[in-house]
């Protein structure tokens, strides 16, 4: 099933010049990009993106982090995209994370984990919303 999914370089590797070489694997995975801006969240948005985790005890310091530069959004395509994309990302902890993956090899630690991924196609859904008007996506 063609599905969308919600990507997001993050801070960490936006700010070590990662975007074009995270892009690239992401095309070279045969996913499409359908959407694709640059924006620094503030403190309020990060939180309304990440409420799913507003009771972890990581919350504060994630928010903070993903609101203390610029990200890069972007809305990816293809057959079983949610699932496919995830694999690319590889784990949330980068030690965890198989060789290969984005995360293998740019993550600095479980936080600063270079990229986002939607979980689920209500996820997605509700992700890229949070973030595309309609006439954004093709
Ligand atoms: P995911 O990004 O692989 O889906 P989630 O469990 O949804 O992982 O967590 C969202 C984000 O929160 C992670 O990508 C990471 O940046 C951060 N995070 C997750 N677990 C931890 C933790 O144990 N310590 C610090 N940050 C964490
Ligand atoms: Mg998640």
């Amino acid at each position: 099933m063609v599905e969308q999914t919600l990507c997001i370089i993050k801070p960490d590797a936006v700010e070590r010049n990662l975007i074009g070489k995270i892009l690239q694997m992401i095309e070279g995975a045969d996913l499409k990009i359908k959407a694709l801006k640059m924006l620094h969240l503030n403190k309020k948005q990060a939180e309304g993106f990440y409420e799913v985790h507003k009771e972890k005890p990581f919350f504060d310091s994630l928010t903070n982090y993903m609101s203390s530069g610029p990200i890069v959004v972007a809305v990816l395509e293809g057959e079983d995209a949610i699932k496919r994309y995830r694999e690319l990302m590889g784990a949330t902890n980068p030690k965890e994370a198989k060789q290969g993956t984005i995360r293998n090899q740019f993550a600095l630690d479980v936080e600063k984990n270079s990229v986002h991924g939607s979980d689920s196609p209500e996820n997605a859904v509700k992700e890229i919303a949070y973030f595309f008007d309609k006439l954004e996506v093709l």
